[in-house]
Protein backbone atom coordinates (compact mmCIF):
# COMPACT_ATOMS: atom_id res chain seq x y z
CA UNK A 1 0.00 0.00 0.00
CA UNK A 2 1.19 3.51 -0.64
CA UNK A 3 2.38 5.67 2.07
CA UNK A 4 -0.62 7.94 3.04
CA UNK A 5 -0.30 11.37 1.62
CA UNK A 6 0.71 13.67 4.34
CA UNK A 7 -1.27 17.20 3.43
CA UNK A 8 1.31 19.92 5.41
CA UNK A 9 -0.87 23.11 6.33
CA UNK A 10 0.91 26.11 5.47
CA UNK A 11 1.32 28.41 8.27
CA UNK A 12 0.74 31.82 7.73
CA UNK A 13 2.59 34.40 9.18
CA UNK A 14 1.78 37.57 11.10
CA UNK A 15 1.04 40.34 9.53
CA UNK A 16 0.41 41.74 6.52
CA UNK A 17 3.06 43.13 4.24
CA UNK A 18 2.10 44.66 1.00
CA UNK A 19 4.30 46.24 -1.89
CA UNK A 20 4.40 49.40 0.34
CA UNK A 21 6.35 48.22 3.22
CA UNK A 22 6.85 50.51 5.94
CA UNK A 23 9.23 49.92 9.06
CA UNK A 24 9.13 52.40 11.93
CA UNK A 25 12.22 53.65 13.97
CA UNK A 26 11.88 53.01 17.59
CA UNK A 27 14.10 53.39 20.72
CA UNK A 28 14.91 56.00 23.25
CA UNK A 29 15.22 59.71 23.02
CA UNK A 30 19.12 60.05 22.05
CA UNK A 31 19.61 56.71 20.77
CA UNK A 32 20.50 57.88 17.64
CA UNK A 33 16.46 57.19 15.74
CA UNK A 34 17.45 60.19 13.33
CA UNK A 35 20.71 60.53 13.00
CA UNK A 36 19.88 57.24 11.09
CA UNK A 37 16.73 57.89 9.62
CA UNK A 38 19.04 61.12 7.88
CA UNK A 39 21.44 59.00 6.68
CA UNK A 40 18.95 56.72 5.32
CA UNK A 41 17.09 59.76 3.89
CA UNK A 42 20.20 61.33 2.16
CA UNK A 43 21.58 58.27 1.34
CA UNK A 44 22.04 58.46 -2.91
CA UNK A 45 18.64 55.64 -2.74
CA UNK A 46 16.14 58.37 -1.40
CA UNK A 47 12.91 58.55 -3.40
CA UNK A 48 10.97 60.67 -1.84
CA UNK A 49 11.11 62.26 1.96
CA UNK A 50 9.31 63.87 4.15
CA UNK A 51 10.16 65.20 7.83
CA UNK A 52 9.05 62.23 9.68
CA UNK A 53 8.74 59.87 6.69
CA UNK A 54 11.18 58.41 3.95
CA UNK A 55 11.15 56.38 0.84
CA UNK A 56 14.21 54.92 -0.45
CA UNK A 57 14.88 52.05 -3.23
CA UNK A 58 15.75 48.50 -1.72
CA UNK A 59 19.16 47.84 -3.13
CA UNK A 60 19.04 44.89 -5.79
CA UNK A 61 21.90 43.39 -7.98
CA UNK A 62 19.31 41.78 -10.23
CA UNK A 63 16.82 44.74 -10.51
CA UNK A 64 19.93 46.46 -11.48
CA UNK A 65 21.33 44.27 -14.04
CA UNK A 66 17.85 43.76 -15.91
CA UNK A 67 16.93 47.77 -16.18
CA UNK A 68 20.78 47.63 -17.78
CA UNK A 69 19.65 44.33 -20.03
CA UNK A 70 15.92 46.03 -21.14
CA UNK A 71 16.87 49.81 -21.04
CA UNK A 72 13.60 50.66 -20.10
CA UNK A 73 11.70 54.12 -19.83
CA UNK A 74 10.79 53.64 -16.04
CA UNK A 75 12.47 51.54 -13.65
CA UNK A 76 10.43 51.24 -10.63
CA UNK A 77 12.52 48.96 -7.52
CA UNK A 78 11.05 48.01 -4.86
CA UNK A 79 10.73 50.51 -2.10
CA UNK A 80 10.74 51.07 1.52
CA UNK A 81 9.13 53.70 3.62
CA UNK A 82 11.01 54.79 7.10
CA UNK A 83 9.60 56.37 9.57
CA UNK A 84 10.97 58.13 12.24
CA UNK A 85 8.64 57.61 15.30
CA UNK A 86 9.24 59.85 18.41
CA UNK A 87 8.57 60.13 21.94
CA UNK A 88 8.80 57.05 23.20
CA UNK A 89 10.09 57.28 26.61
CA UNK A 90 9.44 54.95 30.02
CA UNK A 91 5.67 55.94 30.95
CA UNK A 92 4.96 56.46 27.23
CA UNK A 93 1.59 53.55 27.54
CA UNK A 94 0.84 56.39 30.29
CA UNK A 95 0.70 59.63 28.30
CA UNK A 96 4.53 60.23 29.11
CA UNK A 97 6.41 61.87 26.34
CA UNK A 98 4.97 62.08 23.24
CA UNK A 99 2.87 59.12 24.29
CA UNK A 100 -0.12 58.75 22.12
CA UNK A 101 1.21 60.62 19.08
CA UNK A 102 3.50 57.87 17.83
CA UNK A 103 1.26 55.35 18.59
CA UNK A 104 -1.25 55.76 15.15
CA UNK A 105 2.43 55.56 13.21
CA UNK A 106 3.82 52.46 14.89
CA UNK A 107 0.34 50.47 14.61
CA UNK A 108 0.66 51.43 11.02
CA UNK A 109 3.64 49.72 10.03
CA UNK A 110 4.84 46.32 9.47
CA UNK A 111 8.04 45.93 11.19
CA UNK A 112 10.20 47.52 13.17
CA UNK A 113 13.68 48.91 13.68
CA UNK A 114 14.77 49.52 17.69
CA UNK A 115 17.58 51.76 17.45
CA UNK A 116 19.52 50.93 20.93
CA UNK A 117 22.55 53.15 22.31
CA UNK A 118 25.89 51.26 22.54
CA UNK A 119 28.10 54.62 22.40
CA UNK A 120 29.20 56.86 25.49
CA UNK A 121 29.58 60.34 24.95
CA UNK A 122 28.99 62.41 27.89
CA UNK A 123 27.99 65.76 25.73
CA UNK A 124 24.93 63.86 24.88
CA UNK A 125 22.64 63.33 27.35
CA UNK A 126 20.78 59.69 28.24
CA UNK A 127 17.13 60.35 29.60
CA UNK A 128 18.17 56.94 32.33
CA UNK A 129 21.53 58.68 33.09
CA UNK A 130 23.83 55.96 32.39
CA UNK A 131 24.61 53.68 28.97
CA UNK A 132 22.63 50.34 29.58
CA UNK A 133 21.59 48.77 26.14
CA UNK A 134 19.65 46.15 27.76
CA UNK A 135 17.66 48.06 30.65
CA UNK A 136 16.62 50.41 27.29
CA UNK A 137 15.56 47.37 25.77
CA UNK A 138 13.22 46.16 28.55
CA UNK A 139 11.97 50.26 29.06
CA UNK A 140 10.88 49.83 25.37
CA UNK A 141 9.27 46.52 24.84
CA UNK A 142 7.67 47.39 27.96
CA UNK A 143 6.08 50.33 26.59
CA UNK A 144 5.00 48.55 23.72
CA UNK A 145 3.65 45.68 25.46
CA UNK A 146 1.46 48.13 27.43
CA UNK A 147 0.20 49.79 24.89
CA UNK A 148 -1.10 46.11 23.46
CA UNK A 149 -2.82 45.02 26.95
CA UNK A 150 -4.69 48.74 26.70
CA UNK A 151 -6.01 47.96 23.30
CA UNK A 152 -6.63 44.71 23.72
CA UNK A 153 -8.46 44.96 26.86
CA UNK A 154 -11.04 47.63 24.79
CA UNK A 155 -11.58 45.40 21.69
CA UNK A 156 -12.55 42.37 24.20
CA UNK A 157 -14.61 45.21 25.94
CA UNK A 158 -16.69 45.49 23.00
CA UNK A 159 -17.07 42.07 22.00
CA UNK A 160 -18.12 40.88 24.97
CA UNK A 161 -20.53 43.89 24.93
CA UNK A 162 -21.51 42.78 21.30
CA UNK A 163 -22.07 38.76 22.09
CA UNK A 164 -24.55 39.69 25.34
CA UNK A 165 -26.36 41.30 22.91
CA UNK A 166 -25.73 38.74 19.92
CA UNK A 167 -28.23 36.47 18.10
CA UNK A 168 -26.24 33.40 19.38
CA UNK A 169 -26.34 32.76 15.46
CA UNK A 170 -22.50 31.31 13.73
CA UNK A 171 -21.42 34.65 13.15
CA UNK A 172 -21.52 34.68 16.71
CA UNK A 173 -19.80 31.60 17.59
CA UNK A 174 -16.94 33.04 15.57
CA UNK A 175 -17.26 36.14 17.42
CA UNK A 176 -17.03 34.07 20.85
CA UNK A 177 -14.13 31.87 19.60
CA UNK A 178 -12.76 35.42 18.85
CA UNK A 179 -13.33 36.88 22.10
CA UNK A 180 -12.10 33.81 23.58
CA UNK A 181 -8.90 34.19 22.35
CA UNK A 182 -8.23 37.33 22.61
CA UNK A 183 -8.88 36.91 26.40
CA UNK A 184 -6.11 34.46 26.39
CA UNK A 185 -3.58 36.52 23.98
CA UNK A 186 -4.10 39.21 26.62
CA UNK A 187 -3.50 36.88 29.70
CA UNK A 188 -0.23 35.98 27.96
CA UNK A 189 0.58 39.68 26.76
CA UNK A 190 0.17 40.59 31.48
CA UNK A 191 2.68 37.59 31.72
CA UNK A 192 5.15 39.78 30.24
CA UNK A 193 5.54 37.99 26.52
CA UNK A 194 4.85 39.62 23.04
CA UNK A 195 2.39 38.59 20.92
CA UNK A 196 5.48 37.37 18.07
CA UNK A 197 6.99 35.30 21.30
CA UNK A 198 3.59 32.97 20.48
CA UNK A 199 3.61 29.74 18.62
CA UNK A 200 0.00 30.12 17.15
CA UNK A 201 -2.36 28.33 14.95
CA UNK A 202 -3.36 29.04 11.38
CA UNK A 203 -6.90 30.53 12.86
CA UNK A 204 -5.30 32.62 15.73
CA UNK A 205 -3.12 34.05 13.57
CA UNK A 206 -5.58 35.35 11.72
CA UNK A 207 -7.39 36.90 14.57
CA UNK A 208 -3.94 38.57 15.59
CA UNK A 209 -3.95 39.53 11.93
CA UNK A 210 -7.10 41.15 11.96
CA UNK A 211 -6.12 43.61 14.86
CA UNK A 212 -3.11 46.29 14.46
CA UNK A 213 -1.04 44.43 17.41
CA UNK A 214 2.02 46.39 17.88
CA UNK A 215 4.15 43.34 19.93
CA UNK A 216 3.43 41.12 16.93
CA UNK A 217 5.10 43.22 14.76
CA UNK A 218 8.90 41.28 13.66
CA UNK A 219 11.85 43.39 15.29
CA UNK A 220 15.85 44.16 13.84
CA UNK A 221 17.94 45.68 16.17
CA UNK A 222 20.14 48.58 15.51
CA UNK A 223 23.03 49.14 17.82
CA UNK A 224 24.49 52.39 17.56
CA UNK A 225 27.92 52.53 18.44
CA UNK A 226 30.77 54.94 18.16
CA UNK A 227 32.46 55.43 14.75
CA UNK A 228 35.87 54.15 15.97
CA UNK A 229 34.14 50.58 17.37
CA UNK A 230 32.31 50.27 14.46
CA UNK A 231 35.62 50.44 12.26
CA UNK A 232 37.50 48.46 14.93
CA UNK A 233 34.53 46.22 15.02
CA UNK A 234 35.03 45.80 18.64
CA UNK A 235 31.96 47.38 21.10
CA UNK A 236 31.66 46.04 24.91
CA UNK A 237 27.60 46.33 24.70
CA UNK A 238 27.34 44.00 21.78
CA UNK A 239 27.78 40.58 23.47
CA UNK A 240 25.52 41.65 26.11
CA UNK A 241 22.95 43.03 23.71
CA UNK A 242 23.15 39.86 21.76
CA UNK A 243 23.09 37.43 24.45
CA UNK A 244 19.21 39.71 25.33
CA UNK A 245 18.00 38.92 22.01
CA UNK A 246 19.12 35.32 21.99
CA UNK A 247 17.46 34.96 25.12
CA UNK A 248 13.87 36.83 24.71
CA UNK A 249 13.54 36.60 21.30
CA UNK A 250 15.55 33.46 19.54
CA UNK A 251 16.41 34.43 16.24
CA UNK A 252 16.40 37.85 15.86
CA UNK A 253 18.99 40.00 13.73
CA UNK A 254 21.16 42.41 15.26
CA UNK A 255 23.00 44.27 13.27
CA UNK A 256 25.37 47.27 14.73
CA UNK A 257 25.73 50.18 13.17
CA UNK A 258 27.12 53.94 13.72
CA UNK A 259 25.00 56.80 13.04
CA UNK A 260 27.94 59.60 13.19
CA UNK A 261 29.80 57.47 10.31
CA UNK A 262 27.20 56.69 8.45
CA UNK A 263 25.78 60.21 8.31
CA UNK A 264 29.46 61.63 7.93
CA UNK A 265 29.26 58.99 4.72
CA UNK A 266 26.18 60.88 3.19
CA UNK A 267 28.22 64.47 3.53
CA UNK A 268 30.39 63.12 0.96
CA UNK A 269 30.14 63.26 -2.87
CA UNK A 270 30.19 59.43 -4.45
CA UNK A 271 34.26 59.73 -5.28
CA UNK A 272 35.18 60.90 -1.88
CA UNK A 273 32.92 58.46 0.00
CA UNK A 274 34.06 55.39 -1.83
CA UNK A 275 38.10 56.94 -1.46
CA UNK A 276 37.19 56.68 2.09
CA UNK A 277 35.57 53.91 2.20
CA UNK A 278 39.03 52.19 0.83
CA UNK A 279 41.08 54.02 3.10
CA UNK A 280 39.53 53.00 6.49
CA UNK A 281 38.97 49.70 4.51
CA UNK A 282 34.83 49.69 5.97
CA UNK A 283 31.28 49.41 4.64
CA UNK A 284 28.33 51.34 5.12
CA UNK A 285 25.66 49.43 6.19
CA UNK A 286 23.19 51.02 5.29
CA UNK A 287 22.20 48.54 2.35
CA UNK A 288 21.92 45.61 4.12
CA UNK A 289 19.68 47.23 6.72
CA UNK A 290 17.34 47.89 4.21
CA UNK A 291 17.68 44.34 2.66
CA UNK A 292 17.02 42.81 6.01
CA UNK A 293 13.54 44.68 6.34
CA UNK A 294 12.59 42.89 3.42
CA UNK A 295 14.00 39.24 4.62
CA UNK A 296 12.43 39.53 7.97
CA UNK A 297 9.03 39.70 6.74
CA UNK A 298 9.73 37.13 4.64
CA UNK A 299 9.24 39.22 1.88
CA UNK A 300 11.10 38.26 -2.05
CA UNK A 301 10.29 39.78 -5.51
CA UNK A 302 9.42 38.77 -8.90
CA UNK A 303 9.75 41.15 -11.90
CA UNK A 304 8.15 42.40 -14.86
CA UNK A 305 10.35 43.30 -17.44
CA UNK A 306 10.22 44.89 -20.67
CA UNK A 307 10.83 48.15 -22.82
CA UNK A 308 8.19 50.15 -21.38
CA UNK A 309 8.85 49.37 -17.84
CA UNK A 310 11.23 47.43 -14.97
CA UNK A 311 9.56 46.45 -12.09
CA UNK A 312 10.26 44.56 -9.07
CA UNK A 313 7.05 43.73 -7.33
CA UNK A 314 7.05 42.52 -3.39
CA UNK A 315 5.60 39.56 -2.41
CA UNK A 316 5.85 36.44 0.67
CA UNK A 317 7.42 33.45 -0.21
CA UNK A 318 5.14 30.86 -1.44
CA UNK A 319 2.57 32.85 -3.25
CA UNK A 320 0.79 31.60 -5.78
CA UNK A 321 0.83 32.65 -9.03
CA UNK A 322 -2.61 34.57 -8.98
CA UNK A 323 -2.21 35.94 -5.75
CA UNK A 324 1.11 37.34 -7.00
CA UNK A 325 -0.80 38.54 -9.91
CA UNK A 326 -3.17 40.87 -6.98
CA UNK A 327 0.10 42.73 -5.97
CA UNK A 328 -0.09 44.43 -9.37
CA UNK A 329 -4.11 44.93 -9.83
CA UNK A 330 -6.88 43.32 -8.37
CA UNK A 331 -8.57 42.37 -11.67
CA UNK A 332 -4.73 40.59 -12.69
CA UNK A 333 -6.38 38.01 -9.61
CA UNK A 334 -9.76 38.12 -10.10
CA UNK A 335 -9.22 37.26 -14.11
CA UNK A 336 -5.64 35.01 -13.64
CA UNK A 337 -5.74 32.30 -16.96
CA UNK A 338 -1.82 32.01 -16.73
CA UNK A 339 1.67 33.24 -15.83
CA UNK A 340 4.38 33.07 -18.17
CA UNK A 341 7.63 32.70 -16.63
CA UNK A 342 11.37 32.11 -16.34
CA UNK A 343 13.81 33.23 -13.81
CA UNK A 344 16.24 35.86 -13.58
CA UNK A 345 18.63 33.36 -13.52
CA UNK A 346 18.15 31.78 -16.44
CA UNK A 347 18.45 35.08 -18.46
CA UNK A 348 21.73 36.50 -16.51
CA UNK A 349 22.87 32.65 -17.98
CA UNK A 350 21.28 32.35 -21.19
CA UNK A 351 21.98 36.53 -21.63
CA UNK A 352 17.98 37.30 -23.76
CA UNK A 353 14.98 36.69 -23.52
CA UNK A 354 15.07 34.68 -26.64
CA UNK A 355 17.78 32.31 -25.88
CA UNK A 356 15.49 31.41 -22.92
CA UNK A 357 12.89 30.85 -24.75
CA UNK A 358 15.01 28.69 -26.97
CA UNK A 359 16.09 26.42 -24.33
CA UNK A 360 12.32 26.46 -22.93
CA UNK A 361 12.71 28.01 -20.17
CA UNK A 362 9.98 30.11 -20.73
CA UNK A 363 6.66 28.73 -19.51
CA UNK A 364 3.15 28.68 -19.15
CA UNK A 365 2.18 28.06 -15.52
CA UNK A 366 -0.91 27.99 -13.89
CA UNK A 367 -2.84 28.89 -10.75
CA UNK A 368 -1.16 26.64 -8.50
CA UNK A 369 2.41 27.90 -9.19
CA UNK A 370 4.27 28.59 -6.11
CA UNK A 371 6.32 31.95 -7.47
CA UNK A 372 9.88 31.82 -7.09
CA UNK A 373 12.59 34.39 -6.07
CA UNK A 374 13.56 36.58 -8.94
CA UNK A 375 10.41 34.93 -11.48
CA UNK A 376 10.27 37.43 -14.45
CA UNK A 377 6.35 37.08 -15.11
CA UNK A 378 4.18 38.34 -17.80
CA UNK A 379 0.43 37.42 -16.42
CA UNK A 380 -2.62 37.02 -19.03
CA UNK A 381 -5.78 37.74 -17.52
CA UNK A 382 -9.39 38.21 -18.39
CA UNK A 383 -12.11 39.78 -16.53
CA UNK A 384 -15.61 40.31 -17.62
CA UNK A 385 -17.12 43.19 -19.11
CA UNK A 386 -19.59 44.14 -16.51
CA UNK A 387 -17.35 43.07 -13.39
CA UNK A 388 -14.80 45.50 -14.98
CA UNK A 389 -17.56 48.06 -15.02
CA UNK A 390 -17.02 49.61 -11.31
N1 LIG B 1 28.95 60.40 19.98
C1 LIG B 1 27.91 59.98 19.26
N2 LIG B 1 26.83 60.77 19.18
C2 LIG B 1 25.77 60.34 18.47
C3 LIG B 1 25.76 59.09 17.79
N3 LIG B 1 24.58 58.94 17.16
C4 LIG B 1 23.87 60.06 17.44
N4 LIG B 1 24.59 60.90 18.22
C5 LIG B 1 24.20 62.20 18.73
O1 LIG B 1 23.20 62.02 19.70
C6 LIG B 1 22.25 63.09 19.67
C7 LIG B 1 20.86 62.54 19.52
O2 LIG B 1 20.77 61.87 18.30
P1 LIG B 1 19.38 61.73 17.53
O3 LIG B 1 19.65 60.98 16.29
O4 LIG B 1 18.73 63.05 17.41
O5 LIG B 1 18.61 60.81 18.57
P2 LIG B 1 17.05 60.45 18.66
O6 LIG B 1 16.52 61.22 19.80
O7 LIG B 1 17.06 58.99 18.97
O8 LIG B 1 16.41 60.76 17.37
C8 LIG B 1 22.65 63.99 18.49
O9 LIG B 1 23.36 65.08 19.02
C9 LIG B 1 23.58 63.09 17.68
O10 LIG B 1 24.54 63.84 16.99
C10 LIG B 1 26.95 58.28 17.89
O11 LIG B 1 27.03 57.18 17.31
N5 LIG B 1 27.97 58.77 18.66
MG1 LIG C 1 14.77 62.05 16.98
Amino acid sequence: MPPKKVVKQEKILLGRPSNNLKIGVVGLPNVGKSTFFNAITNSSAAAENYPFCTIVAVPDERFDWLCDHFKPSTKIPAYLTVIDIAGLVKGAAEGAGLGNAFLSHVRAVDAIFHVVRAFSDPDVVHVEGDIDPTRDLEIIHNELRLKDIELLKKIVDVLEKKLRTGSGGTADKDKKDECAFLKKLLEFLEEGNDVRNGNWNNKEVEYINSQQLITAKPVIYLANVSEKDYLRRKNKYLAKIKAWIDEKYPGDQLIPFSGVFEHGLTLLDSEARAERLKELEAVSVLPKIIVSGYSTLQLGYYFTCGPIEVRAWTIRKGTKAPKAAGVIHSDFERGFIMAEVYNYADILELGSEAAVKAAGKYQQKGKDYVVSEGDIIFFKFNVTADKKKR
